[in-house]
């Protein structure tokens, strides 16, 4: 771990406008009843829990656009970029909990300003890279990526209230991970763009080793670039996570999401890290408990954890 990684600077990003289902604003705080913080701190890290952040409310004022609650979800962007980057600024490693995943709009953003040479590694069952236009939902948290890539511009239509986010990433510096449900607009950017993906098909054909390694290599291939992890929940299979919005069987093992996680943490360059998606409102008490170790569980391995043990670095070996 080096010095950035061993310090944690914690956001909760109770964002629901992204999506329908109401709950995911109670994400970050599951995960913190979860014993999150107390694991983080058992890695020997030092953690520094920011609470959640107060996300505005707006009476929508455009009721037109082909996207849902622009002026919402733009609002919580800017905050979320402001405190992502003040967060990485500070010298800490960012955790950004969800929260739906146009959380990553703001996250993505304020990381790029903090680190513009960042590279994105997109773990989820979806593309999230829906334009207004192509979006058949019109939901947010398809879109995100749509927002933030250069080459995608000129297929967006105005979006008001997002004058504050700025394209930042590159088409070949994304890699996705674990896509099983991709709506034909995004497979078209996907191979329109060259987008790195290695859906389930190629997890299946490859194994998770190759896919993480290919990733890797293809968003940066010198090995020395920023790396934003954006893992959405329901990227693992729905038995693991069953509450969250849109499940989609067939997804990633524990063991498969571990493994992910252990490779970026041990490069050493995880400067920011999402989990999106947790939605305690949606699944039994014993739905919410499975879904919140699962995503608790990818964290600890992002921040150090890793399944061969650890300890502390000033762990002292008792003798007599
Ligand atoms: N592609 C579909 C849509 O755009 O509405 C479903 C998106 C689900 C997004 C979740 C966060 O990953
Ligand atoms: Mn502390
Ligand atoms: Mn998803
Ligand atoms: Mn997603």
């Amino acid at each position: 771990l080096n010095d950035r990684s061993s310090k944690v600077g914690v956001i909760g990003v109770p964002i629901h406008m992204g999506q329908p289902r109401p709950g995911t604003e109670h994400g970050p705080e599951a995960m913190r009843e979860g014993g999150l913080i107390s694991k983080l701190e058992g890695l020997g890290l030092d953690v520094e829990d920011q609470g959640d952040l107060f996300l505005e409310k707006h009476d929508e004022d455009i009721h037109d656009h082909p996207a849902k609650n622009v002026k919402n979800v733009g609002s919580a962007s800017s905050q979320i970029a402001d405190s992502v980057y003040n967060t990485i600024k500070s010298g800490r490693t960012c955790l950004a909990l969800g929260g739906d995943h146009s959380m990553a709009i703001g996250s993505i953003y304020g990381h790029s300003l903090a680190e513009p040479d960042h590279v994105v590694i997109w773990v989820d069952a979806h593309a999230d890279i829906n334009t207004p236009l192509t979006s058949s939902s019109g939901n947010m948290h398809g879109m995100p990526l749509s927002f933030l890539v250069k080459e995608v511009q000129p297929y967006l239509p105005d979006i008001p209230h997002f004058d504050n986010i700025k394209p930042c990433l590159s088409a070949k510096n994304i890699a996705y991970i674990g896509l099983r449900d991709v709506d034909p607009g995004e497979r078209y950017i996907i191979e329109k763009l060259g987008i790195h993906s290695f859906s389930m098909t190629e997890v299946d054909k490859f194994g998770i080793k190759d896919c993480v390694e290919k990733a890797l290599h293809a968003v940066d291939p010198e090995g020395n670039k920023p790396i934003h992890l954006s893992f959405d929940i329901d990227a693992l299979d729905p038995s693991l996570a069953p509450s969250t919005g849109t499940p989609v069987p067939g997804g990633l093992s524990i063991r498969e999401g571990n493994y992910i996680a252990e490779e970026l943490a041990a490069t050493g360059r995880l400067t920011c890290v999402d989990l999106a998606e947790v939605n305690p409102k949606l699944g039994n008490d014993r739905d919410n408990e499975t879904t919140v170790r699962s995503a608790i569980t990818i964290i600890q391995h992002c921040f150090g954890n890793r399944r061969q043990g650890v300890y502390p670095k000033d762990y002292k070996f008792p003798i007599p």
